[in-house]
């Protein structure tokens, strides 16, 4: 037998899964579906190692559940609008759709070189016009449904670009490419009403059991859930009142400030007449406007003219600051400050001189109880506190609140973190927001028959501002209204907004309206959704609004699209760094013969860091399509399975491949090179089997039990390690007991069948050496057979003319002829016979063995 040639054989089967269109499914209702889908991938080049560990998840996942019977939807297809096609427009002078189709053809090959049973016919690129319009018609009934609506909201504004910036374009407050310090603006921004369903998709976190607690946790938070009391306080001297928004009220005679955003009317109406307040304004608004940027900002604020009277402490006034950490866009952007129990209240009162007066305490110290540098937001008793004094938090809370409600200067209310979602980009590669602006009619929905409206070719990139926005002709159009002159909408979709759908559309990809009814009803929802922790919120937030929102336009009839996540951890590699401190890549490092770290060109010692997450920054990448041409797709597949549990941290490791590999070749040897002349495929399974046989029957049956449910539970690595085990176990059948070929070959099948989903190439390979005319992709999952999951061996007691002279462990059932055989060899029984010859052996099955001499 020659070497196993993983390049060939590789190739081999891929082709054919490809002519036969193996993996190609349609609806079919007699049969229960599985659909099992990994996160798309941006097409920025090349494959990496997180999707090959991604896909390859996917990929065991995938075939498992087809052997299993299941009606398997596998399907892949490119996330292929964004920002990185521009930039790379604008350094390689190439149309980010060239760029884009070109990096979709590498990585394909990539993919298809690791044999992953996709359904291609299904690929889909999101960037297409077959695609995108029907987003563009979801979008029109989203406007039609109030789901949809234009508002001004606050945007990074480079100045000196003259263009909006993305969050991920500022740097330390700068536009990334003309360095000038971003501003805050408002803009109209076309929004989609996320908030409406804030509730529900709480709610529904609880049903989402198949997945992981932290991403249900962190969707929580994101969603913000917090209830509270709206409490309106009188201004002096003015008619108008200040609101705002508290889940403390219980903490009202603490309160020694009031507070309101930068951006409150109040705030501007008062900058109007106070320079100090204005430049003071100027300087938050060049913050940026992400949350975590407002967030680490050191909290400032300002002195108004503006008190607010306490409204249970007669002739007491509260100072109104403007203060940078009071956002507009949460509660009514404005709060009461309570040092004493609130920490950045408490570092604002110290700035700024402000009074801290102690209002809950524990109930243990209510006496005598101050704070220091530490605010208190413990549960307690209130004190200090009038009516409240010895009410509980909640008590005193319920207090407040029906206080300020009868008084009509207070409602309960809800809030929540979560902010309708912004979709408009001021982007060339994006999906165009299909509506044009008519100075007579105002918005209006490009007519569906219209559709899609496409992005025009001829753009310059390199200037600054929206490409869309300066092209000569693109956006003028006729009003559809009114038939005058009027405008495109020059803004396009957030990426999120196409991957908050594809799942649905790989359903029917094919199909003139947006979705199928009766495809969707039949692959619908995806059954098990895989990829990484870093979309935990936004796009697996995103995907849950759009599938409600398309339920209530009545494209689809259920609220989850994802039944089952899993997310997985990320493959890691060692650092290394030069003497210079600059990062070098594992290739150019090699072990010196002392066993130390050199560079492999001027052999200078090299430093070696911790294992990170592999990065280009950081050069730790190793490129899979190197590993994939050394050891083959089956290789690295398999140590990507076999070292970690999957949503663990993976270290990729020179050794663990190369075991990997060694693995591969050993199990190629045991199959394709058997100990032991095989029974045909098919042949009666004999009467008798021998007690190491029956031994590894047991074995085999019990593996695959054990690797079912392993496979069930997402428990990869574990799978793998049964399967080697079962290997070695294979070893242990002695060639001249009853039933060993026909035992072996049960055994080696199983290894084979068992291995499959994980190594489908070398699988592919064996079963076919072990003489299969069916491909394994089309054959059945093994079945264990019950009886041989029992207890596997019994003690049985061996007497010598009635005498117990020794006890065998034996396999239950071996067999009478067995159990004898077993019996005589035992050397204590040996001794008891002293050379006598044996007249009789009398067997009770399972329990006596009986030698007469
Ligand atoms: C008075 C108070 C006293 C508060 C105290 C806290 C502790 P969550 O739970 O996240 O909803 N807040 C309200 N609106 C705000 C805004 N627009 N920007 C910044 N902060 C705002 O937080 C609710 C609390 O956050 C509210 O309760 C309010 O401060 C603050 F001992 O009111 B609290
Ligand atoms: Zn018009």
């Amino acid at each position: 037998m020659s070497r196993y040639n993983a390049t060939a054989v590789e190739a081999k089967w891929q082709e054919l899964w490809r002519q036969r269109r193996t993996f190609e499914v349609s609806e079919d209702p007699a049969r229960a579906k599985y659909y099992v889908l990994e996160m798309f991938p941006y097409p920025s080049g090349r494959i990496h190692m997180g999707h090959v560990r991604n896909y390859t998840l996917g990929d065991v996942v995938a075939r498992y559940k087809r052997a299993r019977g299941f009606n398997v939807l596998h399907p892949m297809g490119w996330d292929a609008f964004g920002m990185p096609a521009e930039n790379a427009a604008i350094e390689n002078r190439v149309h980010p759709a060239e760029w884009t189709q070109q990096n979709i053809a590498t990585m394909r090959r990539e993919l298809e070189s690791m044999g992953l049973s996709y359904d291609w016919s299904r690929e889909l690129a999101t960037c297409d016009p077959s695609y995108f319009r029907h987003e563009q018609k979801m979008f029109l009934d989203f406007l039609a449904a109030g789901l949809a609506y234009r508002k001004e909201s606050w945007v990074n504004w480079d100045p000196v670009d003259n263009t909006v910036l993305a969050n991920e374009q500022v740097i330390d407050g700068r536009g990334w490419r003309s360095g000038a310090l971003v501003e805050r603006r408002k803009l109209p921004q076309w929004m989609l009403r996320i908030t409406a369903y804030a509730d529900d998709l709480l709610d529904a976190l609880d049903r989402l059991d198949r997945w992981p607690d932290r991403v249900r946790l962190m969707q929580a938070n994101w969603i913000g859930r917090s209830e509270g009391l709206r409490m309106s306080f009188a201004l002096a001297g003015r008619d108008d009142r200040l609101d705002v928004f508290t889940t403390r009220h219980d903490t009202i005679f603490g309160a020694t400030f009031c507070a309101v955003s930068p951006n409150h009317p109040l705030a501007d109406e008062l900058a109007a007449n106070d320079a100090g307040l204005a430049a003071f304004i100027a300087e938050c608004n060049t913050l940026g406007t992400s949350e975590a940027a407002i967030e680490r900002a050191e909290k400032k604020g300002y002195l108004t003219s503006l008190n607010a009277l306490h409204p249970f402490i007669e002739g007491k006034e509260l100072p109104v600051f403007v203060a940078n950490f009071v956002l507009m866009e949460y509660g009514s952007g404005a709060v009461f400050g309570c040092p004493g129990h609130d920490q950045r209240d408490l570092d604002f009162a110290r700035k700024y001189g402000l009074a801290v007066i102690p209002v809950i305490a524990p109930p243990e110290a209510a006496d005598d109880f101050s704070i220091g540098d530490e605010a208190y937001l413990g549960d307690g008793i209130a004190i200090n506190s009038d009516f409240l004094d010895g009410l509980t938090v909640a008590e005193a809370k319920e207090d407040v609140a029906r206080r300020m409600e009868a008084a009509g200067a207070g409602e309960r209310t809800i809030t929540y973190r979560l902010r309708d979602w912004g979709v408009s980009r001021q982007r060339y590669w994006g999906c165009p927001i299909p509506v044009i602006h008519c100075e007579a009619c105002g918005i209006v929905p490009v007519p569906e028959d219209e559709l899609p409206v496409t992005l025009p070719d001829d753009v310059s990139l390199d200037e600054p501002g929206n490409p869309l926005d300066r092209h000569p002709t693109w956006k003028h159009v006729d009003c559809p209204g009114c038939g005058n002159p009027a405008e495109r909408e020059t803004d396009t979709f957030d990426t999120f907004v196409e991957s908050s759908w594809y799942f649905l559309r790989f359903a029917c990809p094919g199909a003139d309206t947006p979705l199928d009814a009766a495809a969707t009803r039949y692959w619908q929802p995806v059954d098990q959704y895989i990829g990484g922790i870093e979309h935990a919120v936004l796009h697996l937030l995103y995907s849950r609004f759009f599938t409600r929102a398309l339920r209530d336009c009545g494209y689809l009839d259920f609220d989850e699209p994802f039944a089952g996540l899993l997310t997985q951890g990320m493959v890691c590699h060692q650092t290394y760094r030069d003497s210079r401190g600059d990062w070098l890549f594992p290739e150019q490092v090699r072990r010196a013969e002392d066993g130390s770290l050199v560079h492999v060109e001027t052999g200078e010692p090299v430093q070696t860091g911790r294992s990170e997450k592999m990065s280009k920054s950081r050069k730790n990448v190793v490129d899979p399509e190197a590993i994939i041409g050394a050891f083959g797709a089956d290789t690295a597949r398999l140590f990507m399975l076999s070292d970690s549990p999957p949503e663990r941290d993976l270290d990729w490791t020179d050794t663990g491949v190369e075991g990997a590999w060694r693995y591969l070749n050993r199990l190629w040897r045991m199959v394709a090179e058997p100990a032991l002349a095989l029974p045909p495929p098919g042949a009666p399974r004999p009467r008798r089997f021998g007690p190491g046989a029956q031994a590894a029957r047991r074995m085999i049956h019990k593996t695959i039990a054990w690797t079912t449910g392993d496979l069930d539970r997402f428990h990869l690595n574990r799978a793998v390690a049964r399967v080697r085990e079962l290997g070695n176990a294979l070893a242990g059948i002695a060639a001249d007991e009853d039933g060993a070929a026909w035992t072996l070959r049960e055994g080696l099948e199983t290894v084979v069948r068992l291995i499959g989903p994980m190594t489908p190439h070398i699988a592919e390979e064996l079963w076919q050496a072990l003489g299969h005319e069916v491909l394994l992709a089309d054959t059945p999952w093994p079945e264990a057979e019950a009886a041989l999951l029992t207890d596997e061996t019994v003690t049985v007691a061996v007497q010598v003319n009635g005498k117990l002279r020794s006890t065998l462990r034996l396999a239950r059932d071996v067999g009478e002829k067995a159990a004898e055989e077993a019996a005589l060899a035992d050397p204590k029984v040996a001794r008891a016979i002293g050379g006598k010859p044996v007249r009789r052996v009398i067997v009770v099955p399972n329990r006596i063995v009986n030698v007469v001499v």
